[in-house]
């Protein structure tokens, strides 16, 4: 009878261990007992900043977990071949969940979950709630455009643009149009421009892709020469072009996403940051512990601590006058003190 219940303990035991690992991850052939994540790259990791904190982010939550294992997919720069790449991915049903990044993942994850309903998706640096599969979290990127906006507004007052007769102007290169560029980025970098010089002008222009540098280099050129001497740049992969059109002309890059001042010290200006690998890594670990909300739509800006303005780095404090850190200073100060909301 004892040895009766303790063989019943025993049993118990492991129904409830492996339940718990059910509801958490589903097990496949490949590797059976552990957690198997794909993470799908919808264009290229390398140049692309958001994709590589995704990738790095990932991995290293799954390196504290024995048992899971990341796959990296690349689908290339054709976005009309990602909602049927997607859909090969979650055919395979090998994946216990699919992880993803960039705005447009949304409407292309509801597509494949018409076809595989049970495949879990984590996606960042994008929103959609409601759906049982799916955990989203979105940054606040008005917080993190304004930023950039001031502090480019600023080098263009110290520009002594008004002594020499010019309207004030500064610039942004994006790769394309899409809905969080023109309704969140765009008119966050325009207004806090303006919360420093009423009267400036945003030149905006777009590439039409996210990897041809030579054309973003001829677009920020014929830019800086219209009087945008100073360019956010978001194209990923065609950002390098944009450097080297900056120090042809003398010119500033505020850089987004990441810190990029040693990509060119004394043009990289300012750098207006998403610690995405920080998310990638709380998210994964959190669904690899078996607690992520999914069906949940995430939002976290500067006060979360995902967005930033890095002020620390020698490459900053080298290229930009004291004068001016010292404005753009006080600014992140009343963001991180809730003097300045920028809600999105
Ligand atoms: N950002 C990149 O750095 N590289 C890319 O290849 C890239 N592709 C994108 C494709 C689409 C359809 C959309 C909507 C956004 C893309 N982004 C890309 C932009 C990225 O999600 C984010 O908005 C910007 O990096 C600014 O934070």
């Amino acid at each position: 009878m004892k040895k009766f219940s303790y063989v019943m303990c025993i049993c118990a035991a492991l129904i409830s261990i492996s339940c718990n690992k059910k509801s958490d991850a589903r097990t496949n052939g490949d590797n059976p007992g552990g957690t198997s994540i794909a993470v799908f790259i919808p264009g290229s990791v390398s140049g692309s900043a958001t994709y590589e904190m995704l990738v790095n982010g990932v991995q290293k939550a799954a390196a504290e977990f024995s048992a899971a294992n990341v796959s990296v997919v690349e689908a290339g720069y054709n976005q009309a071949e990602w909602e049927s790449k997607l859909t090969a991915l979650a055919a395979v049903k090998k994946y216990d969940v699919i992880i993803s990044s960039n705005p447009s993942l949304p409407s292309i994850t509801e597509a494949v979950l018409q076809k595989f309903p049970n495949q879990r998706f984590i996606l960042l640096d994008a929103e959609l709630s409601g759906n049982r599969n799916v955990y989203t979290l979105r940054y606040n990127q008005r917080e993190q455009s304004y930023m950039a906006g001031f502090l480019a507004a600023l080098l263009c007052e110290e520009s002594g643009y008004n002594t020499q007769g010019k309207a004030p102007k500064i610039g942004l290169l994006s790769a394309q149009e899409y809905p969080v560029m023109m309704n969140t980025i765009l008119p966050g970098y325009t207004e806090g421009a303006k919360a420093v010089l009423q009267d400036i002008t945003v030149d905006f222009r777009v590439i039409g892709n996210w990897f041809d540098a030579a054309k973003a280099a001829d677009i920020a050129g014929s830019m800086i020469g219209d009087g945008a001497k100073t360019i956010l740049a978001i194209a990923g992969g065609a950002n390098s072009g944009v450097l080297k059109s900056a120090e042809d002309a003398n010119a500033y890059v505020i850089w987004f996403d990441t810190n990029g001042y040693s990509f060119k010290p004394g043009v990289v200006a300012g750098s207006a940051v998403l610690y995405q690998d920080k998310a990638a890594y709380n998210k994964t670990k959190l669904f690899l512990e078996g607690g992520l909300p999914f069906g949940t739509a995430e939002y976290a800006g500067v006060l979360e601590g995902y967005v930033d303005f890095i002020e620390d780095d020698p490459d900053y404090i080298k290229t930009v006058s004291d004068q001016v850190r010292k404005k753009q200073s006080a600014m992140i100060q009343k963001i991180k003190k809730g003097e300045l909301i920028l809600e999105q």
